[in-house]
């Protein structure tokens, strides 16, 4: 049994400032829009705020590119605005937590202009820098990894003439984290400027990624391509426990609550030494299983059909297989600014079943053991935007580069750049990035001005304002799953976690259990009536339903898209 800490009972609502309310009317969502709907967000149930990057930056990956972290972006506000946030949160009885993105920082940081400019400045080591080689007389980067967004990670400049490392865009240069000075300043200027602000905790970016490990040539996977995977060489190198041991000293100094971002590593174990209590390390991560089951191999690069129920509940054992019997903690989360809506992608956005797959996904959450976060908009079932939108309403670069790259590759096939388009309406971080659906009044009540992104079309079936009152809403059901995850705290919150019949492909069961109490889950995945029968395992037992998505009896066969908690006497 482990300690309870504030946060391991916490709901976390995440905020993407661009898109969440626009208090002056310039199309930008910004601060002061945030603290004008706190009540609102307190009302969903939710104790943490977590607001996606709010620095200073030029956006070219949406703030995930820092160029000052003691500076607000100008359009979102001041430091004063995140100072009166911090204390309006504060008073609701509510933690925030902010985004803390330190594997690199824009081009346009102060710290990277003087390491550009030359080789002798004293900060050139802060960053990752390595000369060219040479392939027949050819000027080639260092190694052939495949950046995030597409591309080489190296960038050549021309100045001082070498080349840089960039694991996502070139306008973001990965900090050099074995060079100790820039460690030091990273924290101060990032972290501590912050925590003596008075914010509760970080979501650490792609906190796995600032040991680079062996830099070498990675495995050619894309026969077609010159750069090739190299995540399992820049994520989980030599140093990474080292360095964020010697972060959480800090951490630890202001009881600072961390998730962090692990990607690319399926090994449990490894996951394991990042969350368990006695490294002192992180509080928690996010894994990546669960989000990336539906996905190919290669970015983009699928179709809906990739999705198997079976895959996906193994995924979730995983994050729950943090918890038993050790001393780690885990995560529960299917949407992020990263991830296009869990509705359309793991049950149906099809007007006749979005509700009930909303409600569904909410129960099958609120089930599961771990921190809650919840992305803005889940809470209503907002869905992707549909095919008809013309490729201008993509504004991530992540979306553009991958289109660009297949256009590039196939010399503009129209096969190949409508299957493209298909994989981006299916998968593009896009989706989760239009405005919130406030109400159905023009920007969707999200500005008075047009938006600096398309809001969805359907405002009139899914808006904010509507479901507060409407008690069938998706909004209404969130609000009950998290009161019976409070009241069930021990059994729903931490629960162990036992899957029944992973095979099966069209019904999630699993039965959750703390010291005598148990409670068993089951979530209809399929469009079809189903005719569940209780598992010979629990035949005996006395069964009493806790709540159904629709409301049933408990008895009988399953809607579609019903999800059913029963208690075990
Ligand atoms: O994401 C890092 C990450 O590992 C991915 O999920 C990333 O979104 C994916 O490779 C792109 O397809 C974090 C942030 O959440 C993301 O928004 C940033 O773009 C990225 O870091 C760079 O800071
Ligand atoms: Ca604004």
């Amino acid at each position: 049994v482990t300690e309870r800490k504030w946060w391991k009972d916490g709901v976390v609502y995440q905020i993407y400032p661009a898109s969440f309310k626009d208090s002056n009317g310039d199309g930008i969502g910004d601060l002061k829009g945030i603290m004008s709907e706190l009540d609102y967000i307190k009302s969903i149930g939710v104790n943490i705020v977590w607001i996606c990057p709010m620095y200073d930056s030029p956006q070219v990956d949406m703030g995930y590119d820092v160029s000052d972290y003691e500076n607000v972006y100008p359009p979102y506000g001041t430091v004063q605005d995140m100072e009166n946030l911090i204390a309006e949160c504060h008073t609701r009885d509510m933690k925030l937590i902010l985004d803390l993105v330190i594997n690199h920082t824009s081009d346009q940081h102060k710290w990277f202009q003087e390491s550009r400019s030359s080789k002798t400045n004293p900060k050139r080591n802060w960053y990752i820098w390595r000369p060219a080689r040479y392939v027949d007389g050819v000027r080639k980067p260092p190694n052939n990894w495949l950046g995030n967004f597409m591309g080489s990670v190296w960038q050549w400049d021309e100045h001082t003439e070498e080349y840089y490392l960039h694991l996502f865009c070139p306008e973001q240069p990965d900090l050099n984290w074995e060079n100790e000075e820039a460690r030091k300043a990273i924290y101060k200027s990032a972290m501590e400027f912050w925590l003596d602000r008075g914010v509760d905790g970080f979501r650490v970016d792609t906190v796995n990624m600032y040991s680079k490990g062996d830099m070498s040539d990675a495995p050619i996977t894309d026969e077609d391509s010159e750069w090739q995977f190299a995540g399992f060489q820049y994520c989980n190198g030599p140093r990474m426990h080292e360095f964020l041991s010697e972060m959480n000293t800090i951490l630890a100094r202001y009881d600072a609550m961390t998730v962090g971002e692990c990607p690319h590593t399926p090994e449990l174990s490894k996951v394991l030494k990042y969350v368990s209590a006695g490294e002192k390390q992180l509080d928690m991560v996010f894994q990546f299983d669960v989000v990336d089951v539906g996905q190919g191999p290669y970015k983009f690069q699928t179709t809906p059909f990739n999705f198997t129920l079976p895959r996906f509940k193994s995924a979730v054992q995983r994050t729950q297989d943090l918890i038993k019997g050790n001393d780690g903690w885990t995560t529960v989360f299917l949407e992020n600014h990263d991830q296009a809506r869990s509705i359309s992608r793991f049950a149906s956005d099809a007007p006749e079943f979005r509700i009930r797959s909303g409600k569904m996904l909410s129960l099958m959450m609120a089930g599961l053991s771990g921190t809650m976060f919840i992305y803005q908009g889940q809470e209503l079932g907002m869905v992707n935007f549909p095919i008809e939108w013309d490729m201008s309403e993509f504004k991530d670069v992540d979306s553009t580069n991958y289109y660009k790259m297949v256009a590039n590759r196939t010399n503009n096939s129209p096969t190949a750049l409508a299957a493209a388009k298909a994989s981006l309406q299916h998968l593009a971080r896009d989706h989760a990035r239009v405005p919130m659906s406030w109400s159905n009044t023009p920007n969707a009540g999200f500005s008075t001005a047009k938006p600096w992104m398309r809001p969805l079309d359907d405002t009139a079936v899914c808006n904010a304002d509507q479901q507060k009152s409407d008690k069938t809403s998706v909004l209404a059901f969130w609000k009950r799953m998290l009161a019976i995850r409070r009241q069930y705290n021990d059994l729903l919150v931490h629960g162990d976690f036992e899957v029944l019949d992973i095979q099966d492909k069209e019904l999630f069961c699993f039965v959750k259990s703390w010291q005598e109490r148990r409670a068993v889950v089951v979530c209809n995945f399929t469009k079809e009536t189903n005719s569940w029968k209780v598992p010979d395992q629990l035949k005996k037992e006395k069964m009493s339903l806790l709540v159904s998505t629709v409301d049933g009896d408990g008895e009988g066969d399953l809607e579609p898209y019903e999800g059913r908690i029963y208690l075990l006497a």
